[in-house]
Order: C-alpha cells, then structure tokens, then sequence
C-alpha cells in the first residue's frame, strides 16, 4: 500500500469522494482535538490501516446490546459507519452471521492469525462472583473468554458503562460480581493491555468511531483522563455546554415534571440533574444524527457517563442533597475527603502532580484563585462554593 494517495481509497469506491473523506476526517481531527494541519496525514494513514483490514474482535457480556444498537443505528450508513465494513469484525454475537461452533472457529482463527495486533471491543460488564457461572457464552465463561482474548491483543476498547464501571449489572445488591474490564485488569484477573474507556449508557457513537481512528491512524489511544476516558469527549462536564445552561445562571429552575418551568424549558437541576458532575460530550453530539440528548427531550442527567451509574446518588434527587456535608472549622469527613479527591483527580491532574502533596499553591489561598479565573485552564472549572471549600480542605489535609 506504500504510496497509495487518497485518490485510491477504498471507501471512495463506495461512493464517498475524496472530498468526503477529507471533511469526514477533519471532523474527526477537530473532534479529537488535535491541529487542524495533521488533516493529510490522518487521512492518508487512515487509507493505509483500512487498506490492511484490521481485526477486530467485539465481545459482548452482561449488557442491553444499546451500546450496538446506538452505533449502528444513529446514523444513515455515513462513513463511520462504512469504517466497520472495512475494519475486519472478526466476531460480534449480534452483527456475525455465523452462530454456534462455526462463530467460535472464527473467533479462534482471527486470534491466531492475528495474534499480538486484533483490537478487541468490550461491551458489558463480566459477572465474577461464584467462578463466573452466571453468564457463559460456549461453555465458557466470560472472564474466562476475556482471558483468552486479551491476552492477543494489541489494545482493549472498554464500551458503554457496563463494560468501564460495572453499569446497571453492577447495581447493589451485584449479586453477579458485574465488573469493568479495568477493575479486571488492576486486580491481575486478566492481563494488563493498552485500555480505553468509553463510558455511557450508551455512549456516543461518534466517541467509538473516532477513538477506533485514532487507533487506527497512530496506533495509539489519544489523550485520557484519570478515569481512562479520552479528554477530547469526557473533559468536560455535561453542565458546560447544556442548551440549558443560560437558565441555570438566571436561577430560572423547573420544580415539578409538569410546572410552568418545565413548559418553558428550564434548567432541570432541581429534578435532580447530574449534568454538573457528569464528563461527557452527549450536549453537543447528541444522538439520531443530532437530533436530540436526554436534557434536551425534557430529561434530567442521570450520570450515565460517571463511575456508580445506578447506585451513587438518586437519579431524581437533587445534587445539593448528595454532595458530602463539610464540617464546621477545619474538620474533613470521609465523604469529603473521598469528594475532594475526585475534584483533583478529574480537574486538576493535567496540570498539576498526581500527588496532592506536591501541590504548590497553599490550600485557602485555592478558592480566591479559581473564583479569579486569572489563570486559562481554570476558566473551564465550574465549581460550587460547596466544591471549592471541600478542594481547600482536602488539599489542605495533604500537606
Ligand atoms: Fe450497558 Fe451497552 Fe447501557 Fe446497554 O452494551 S452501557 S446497559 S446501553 O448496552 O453495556
Ligand atoms: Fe443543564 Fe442540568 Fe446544568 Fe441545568 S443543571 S444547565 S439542566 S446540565
Ligand atoms: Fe448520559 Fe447524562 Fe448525557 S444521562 S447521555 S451523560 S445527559
């Protein structure tokens, strides 16, 4: 394929032109958040993996199939999609033909000619408890067959919030052991690969084709957050860019489900709105080809994207009610501690150190400079007062 332009793509032969294919990948380039001048050379190598059919094997667990169902039925068969006609999908219980014995051989066979280079997609989260006998796909049972794949692959694409955090099967009481592939992978039960979190339930369609071309194009996942999510979709919270967000700051809120507020389309933090302290890019991606996202249909954020989808907060109660209480004086409870180590975790880390302690700036000096916004990156930072005191306390506990 040395020296093939993009003249010669093979998604060109199927109708989309180089034009097409030059503002498909600038959309992903600005997407990814990366120069607008690596536009050529995405494209151009783009051509090259997907001239060498790359193989994919996609697993699914315990999980609804709306991770599937959301990307392969958002969109009319746009390019995205066509990169999934041109990626080699090896297995993938619900889209494969084959069934039985003969879906099994061809999962076998593409790990053995491919050893070391398949991609492999999770979707769902792998029950553990009990030797994981409560879900088993040809007699084996999910870690089992988690085992066996990660071990040949290059790289691991952890989809949906069943398959990142646990999800719904993880709900309390868990009495499958529902786990993420992550939390498999810091235990020891499975081995440790390059792995990429894409949280949701689902998540957004385009998140999976972009991270899949960027894997593709430099062989390696772009920019992630503590939580493994990559920044460009998961940076920021659903809150900073919610069509909504106007009436917020004119504390205009609807109370009841059917109260005038609601009628008028206002902020839905009362209902018990997550979008604060939920990462994720569903506001301004949306899905049905940009139709529409849950608070625009009318619907609090319930978090979907966040670690304890399900059982961390009530999805209708109010986010003042759940944030830690902070004690009187200079006491921290453990809640608050836990709460401010998730702040630095999810905010601060990408340009400070990763240990609190290190920390430069002294803590009660911290909410007069975030409130001051002299600083760029701090601008993007929407904590509450509440927030901001529990920062200060739990830094000031690190020194
Ligand atoms: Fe989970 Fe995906 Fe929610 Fe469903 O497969 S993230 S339950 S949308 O389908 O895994
Ligand atoms: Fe939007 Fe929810 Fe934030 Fe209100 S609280 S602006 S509805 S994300
Ligand atoms: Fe999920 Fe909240 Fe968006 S529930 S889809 S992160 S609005």
């Amino acid at each position: 394929m040395q020296g093939q332009g993009i003249g010669e793509h093979p998604l060109i032969q199927h109708d989309i032109s180089r034009r097409g294919l030059l503002k498909f990948c600038s959309a992903m380039v600005s997407m990814l958040a990366l120069p607008a001048g690596v536009v050529p050379v995405f494209a151009e190598q783009l051509n090259k993996a997907l001239s060498r059919r790359p193989s994919v094997i996609w697993l699914s667990f315990q999980e609804c199939t709306g991770c599937t169902e959301s990307f392969t039925r958002s969109h009319a068969p746009t390019i995205e999609s066509l990169i999934f006609d041109y990626i080699s999908l090896d297995y993938h219980h619900t889209l494969q033909a084959a069934a039985g014995e003969a879906a099994e051989a061809a999962r076998m066979e593409a790990m053995e000619n491919h050893f070391g280079s398949y991609l492999l997609i999770v979707e769902g989260s792998i029950p553990v408890a009990d030797d994981g006998i409560y879900s088993t796909i040809a007699g084996k049972t999910n870690l089992q067959l988690l085992q066996e794949c990660v071990a040949g692959a290059n790289a691991v694409i952890a989809i949906g919030s069943c398959a990142t955090f646990g999800g719904l099967p993880a709900a309390s009481p868990n009495p499958t052991g529902a786990s993420g592939v992550a939390d498999l992978m810091e235990s020891g039960q499975i081995e440790t690969k390059p792995l990429i979190n894409l949280p949701g339930c689902p998540p957004i369609p385009i998140a999976i084709s972009s991270v899949l071309a960027h894997f593709l194009v430099f062989e390696q996942f772009p920019a992630l957050d503590a939580l493994r999510r990559p920044m460009s979709f998961y940076g920021r919270t659903v809150h900073e860019r919610c069509s909504r967000y106007h009436y917020y700051e004119e504390q205009k809120f609807a109370e009841q489900f059917d109260d005038e507020g609601a009628r008028q389309g206002w902020c839905l933090y009362k209902l018990g709105c997550k979008g604060p302290i939920t990462h994720n890019a569903c506001a301004v991606y949306k899905w049905n080809e940009g139709t529409s996202f849950p608070i625009e249909s009318g619907h609090p954020c319930l978090g979907c994207s966040e670690p304890g989808f399900w059982d961390k907060g009530g999805f209708y109660i109010n986010l003042d009610q759940i944030l830690p209480p902070v004690p009187p004086g200079n006491e921290i409870s453990e809640a608050a501690i836990e709460a401010g180590q998730r702040l630095y975790e999810e905010n601060c880390i990408y340009c400070h150190s990763a240990d609190p302690s290190q920390f430069a700036t002294a803590a009660e000096k911290i909410p007069t400079l975030l409130r001051s916004e002299t600083i760029r990156s701090h601008k993007r930072l929407d904590f509450s007062d509440d927030q901001l005191d529990i920062l200060e306390k739990y830094l000031g506990s690190k020194k």
